[in-house]
């Protein structure tokens, strides 16, 4: 059940696969007798400095994989400086979570530019008073962003997790909800417990000027996470978004919507002078993210990857596979014939017709 919550996308699970192949299908043209004997991977975001171009997606429930949950996650996110956006619904209160994540980063010398590890995810209540109580619980926690996810006015359909008639184990909550609410996922659903929780508590009536409350309630930046084409980018800017997130919510929403990458030129055309616009949806590759920023893209979010790393090993797991993603781009970044993040233009992608 686990493994499919986390493995699954919607529907045909055609974006699912897309997300991959829209990569697989961009080919790079390196630039050759370029001194690459020195490379920095760091970049800024949101006057943030961020020592690899590299965030952790936000992802439900990871006390699935690991015991200590979304804990683990910060705690490795933070030793290789890779900012963690957490989720509303985590299996570990936000309060924990971002203390775990700076006291890890207390002890990293190389990292101690990141001012905050961690941006929090937001999904807004029915009850706004619900939501506006989360923000300010954030913003006192320390978390240095918000993510609002606007691809979800209902959740979308996978499947498995119908067959499976999802809902968390006894002893799991949403622990960031249950004490404020006494809402819980239901223990015996009728098909995904997911679907009612979702439809009961969140609000499909979401707008544009949801947006601008948000922004007016928080002194934190405000992020919109789920963009896929330039007008709504340029909406979110009229509307105060301070960053774009390229995403499809891991093909687990809409399926059939285009893949996240292929989405990413169109939008950074459309603010990417006026805004960081990242993405999220299919990198498992340093050379992934190589292309990602190619195309514009200010740093990329990786999602699933980081959950099988948790799944494997906890800390030593998540520490592993972020390693792996870092070592990877400095490498590509060399064969490439670039020595740091601003060196990566479009010149050095192809994309097949
Ligand atoms: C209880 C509501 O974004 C996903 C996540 C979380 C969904 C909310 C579940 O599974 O895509």
């Amino acid at each position: 059940m686990a493994l499919d919550y986390y493995a699954s996308g919607a529907w045909d699970e055609v974006t699912l696969r897309e997300n991959r192949a829209g990569f697989e299908q961009i080919k790079l043209r390196p630039r050759m007798l370029v001194d690459v004997s020195q490379r920095d991977l760091s970049t800024q975001i949101l006057d943030q400095s961020l020592p690899i171009p590299i965030l952790v997606a936000p992802m439900a429930f990871q006390c699935l994989a690991n015991p200590e949950g979304e804990l683990a996650t910060a705690r490795a996110a933070a030793e290789v400086g890779a900012i963690m956006v957490l989720s509303t619904m985590s299996t570990k209160p936000l309060e924990a979570v971002a203390l775990a994540g700076k006291q890890s980063q207390q002890k990293q010398e190389a990292t101690s530019e990141i001012k905050n590890p961690s941006w929090f995810q937001l999904y807004v209540h029915r009850d706004r008073t619900l939501t506006r109580r989360l923000v300010e619980r954030a913003e006192a926690a320390g978390f240095s962003a918000l993510c609002l996810t606007v691809d979800a006015p209902v959740l979308g359909c996978r499947e498995r997790d119908r067959r499976n008639q999802f809902t968390l184990p006894v002893g799991m909550e949403l622990a960031n909800l249950a004490t404020m609410t006494g809402l819980e996922i239901p223990k015996t659903a009728g098909e995904s417990g997911l679907l009612s929780y979702f439809a009961q508590q969140i609000d499909p009536a979401l707008t544009w000027r949801d947006l601008e409350w948000l922004q007016s309630i928080t002194t934190l930046p405000v992020l919109v996470k789920g963009i896929l084409r330039g007008d709504d980018a340029l909406k979110a800017l009229d509307h105060g978004a301070k960053g774009i997130i390229v995403s499809n919510h891991g093909g687990r929403q809409l399926d059939s919507a285009i893949a996240s990458i292929d989405a990413l030129p169109e939008v950074v055309a459309a603010v990417g002078n006026h805004l960081p616009v990242l993405i999220d949806g299919g990198i498992r590759r340093g050379t992934d993210v190589l292309k990602a920023l190619a195309l514009g893209a200010s740093a990329v979010l990786v999602g699933r990857p980081v959950l099988w790393g948790l799944a494997v090993a906890g800390v030593a797991g998540v520490r592993h596979v972020l390693q792996l993603l870092r070592d990877e781009l400095d490498i590509a970044m060399a064969l490439s014939g670039c020595t740091k993040v601003k060196d990566i233009d479009s010149s050095l992608v192809k994309i097949k017709d």
